[in-house]
């Protein structure tokens, strides 16, 4: 029996599974949440509160005290560690850690009696990361623009974005210089969780290492033009960019303590949207994947780069099984529906019911409770043209999750109804949002068998290469649909009257 393991660091929590393709099996899922759990990092949503809405930080030790936990509850619940053959992970995109000159040192000589993050933190160069809800890099983000304008998005697959890394290295390089020339080794999350687990500075993957504006897409190496401008001496701080199915290093002894075997292959980690495509069975184009988290992403597996033009708020990233996929990704998602549900005190039964007894498309808005990335919003608050305190509760919550899938189809182009929409992402799992994703798109909504996408992805990608396992084959598996939504069609002009409505609005308020 060979089991491999899928780790997924996101936003507010880190989960992990097992997977056994042999069988078909996969493992329930575990999770820590970074608020709940890890309370002393006063981080309830996972990252530090700032003042400035703008600046988004995380500690990293969270993310090394999460993967203690993880492993441990892993552990304890008696899964077959001893039996895993090869790991990989998935994390939350964009965001960087700097390490100091003693990090491959410290990595290397890991010791078994005293936990991650106590022994990783002299290895920081600066002590918190910033991730991808950071949206203060407005001033560098120009800056890159008037340098290489149309064509950045063109080698690097996107626009200048505020919480891509590159910007957010130039920044920090600008701001805090000391700390930078300090840095020996800058890792993305994805990276920097897999050379805790090698006990070595791991190479990045591609796929996510475009979430960075320095990537050249058509060579797949760092543009060195662009690497250069961000930052002096960034090249040196950047570690080896590498195919996705690349096996970066082995695993490090002081894992035995969790009952894993020292020794056994590691995958480079992805993004989560990479991961999430393969654990959603999109590794093929054709399939359109609705994520609903702490953002809600839009993407689809894509073979070439022609699409790029066209999307304004658009990106490129890598499939991990090949090729390349699109991603639009929205950064009003979970967090604001969190936020509308705790404004009402209503538990989340409460909050369904009163969006589904509410008017359809009846009051047109753009929610914006925190700075957006699609379109770029900056100054958070609610757009609209009436009062919205004025509005029922009912009404104001199902007028935001109508706003969030019509952002989608509007950004993405969606003109025609797609074949199916699949959803995935921990909303998922929320009625009305099946139920509005069905009307608003007049599609077909799938709901895959995991609604740990990510997670499971990541374990498929170490059967993969860890394994030999192919991707149709763990397709097949593990991705099979548990549910289809119809649409209602009597739903169609409501909903289309509703996008012309919020077109216009998103006009006026100049997006
Ligand atoms: C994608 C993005 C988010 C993060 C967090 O560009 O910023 O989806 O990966 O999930």
């Amino acid at each position: 029996m060979a089991y491999f393991l899928g780790i997924d660091a996101g936003t507010q929590s880190m989960k992990g599974l097992l997977i056994d393709p042999a069988k078909s099996w996969c493992s329930e899922p575990f999770s820590v949440h970074f608020g709940r759990e890890l309370g002393s990092y006063n981080s309830p949503d996972g990252f530090l509160p700032d003042d400035d809405p703008a600046i988004r930080h995380a500690d990293p030790c969270m993310w090394l005290d999460a993967l203690d936990m993880l492993l441990a509850k892993m552990r304890d619940a008696g899964l077959p560690m001893a039996q895993v053959e090869g790991i990989s992970g998935s994390a939350q995109q964009h965001g960087t850690v700097y390490l100091n000159q003693r990090a491959g040192h410290i990595l290397a000589a890991l010791s078994p009696t005293r936990n991650l993050a106590e022994q990783l933190r002299p290895a920081l160069s600066r002590p918190s990361a910033p991730i991808w809800m950071d949206a203060s890099t407005g001033a560098e983000c120009r800056e890159l623009r008037r340098q290489y304008g149309e064509e950045l998005r063109r080698i690097t697959g996107s626009n200048a974005a505020e919480r891509f890394s590159g910007p957010q290295i130039m920044k920090f390089a600008r701001q805090e210089p000391e700390r930078y020339r300090e840095t020996a080794s800058i890792a993305l999350v994805s990276s920097f969780l897999a050379s805790v687990l090698a006990g070595k500075i791991m190479p990045m993957d591609r796929g996510d290492a475009a979430g960075m504006n320095l990537l050249d897409l058509r060579t797949l190496r760092w543009h060195e033009g662009i690497v250069e401008f961000t930052a002096p001496g960034l090249r040196e701080k950047l570690p080896p960019c590498v195919p996705s199915d690349t096996v970066g290093g082995i695993l490090s002894a002081y894992f035995a303590r969790y009952g894993l075997r020292p020794g056994i292959p590691i995958n480079v980690f992805s993004g989560d949207n990479p991961c999430s495509l393969i654990g959603c069975g999109g590794a093929a184009p054709g399939t359109a994947i609705i994520s609903l988290g702490t953002s809600d992403t839009f993407f689809g597996s894509v073979a070439d780069l022609s699409r790029t033009e066209r999307m304004r708020f658009g990106h490129i990233f890598g499939n991990p099984a090949g090729g390349f996929m699109t991603l639009l990704c929205f950064a009003n998602g979970s967090l604001t529906r969190e936020a509308v549900r705790k404004k009402f005190a209503m538990s989340r039964f409460a909050f369904e019911a009163a969006a589904a007894a509410a008017t359809p498309g009846k009051y047109p808005l753009l929610p914006f409770l925190f700075p957006e990335s699609t379109p770029a919003v900056a100054e958070p608050g609610i757009r609209c043209d009436f009062d919205p305190a004025a509005l029922p509760s009912g009404e104001f919550i199902r007028a935001v999750l109508e706003a969030q899938l019509l952002t989608i189809k509007y950004h993405a182009g969606i003109t025609e109804a797609p074949a199916s929409v699949q959803l995935t992402g921990g909303a998922s799992a929320s009625p009305i949002l099946r139920r509005l994703a069905a009307d608003i798109f007049q599609s077909p909504v799938v709901i895959g068998g995991h609604a740990e996408a990510a997670a499971l992805g990541a374990a498929m990608r170490g059967a993969n290469s860890c394994g030999s396992w192919q991707f149709d084959r763990l397709t097949e598996k593990f991705c099979t649909a548990t549910e289809v939504i119809r649409p209602d069609r009597s739903m169609r002009p409501i909903y289309d009257r509703a996008l012309a409505e919020f077109t216009v609005l998103l006009h006026r308020h100049g997006f």
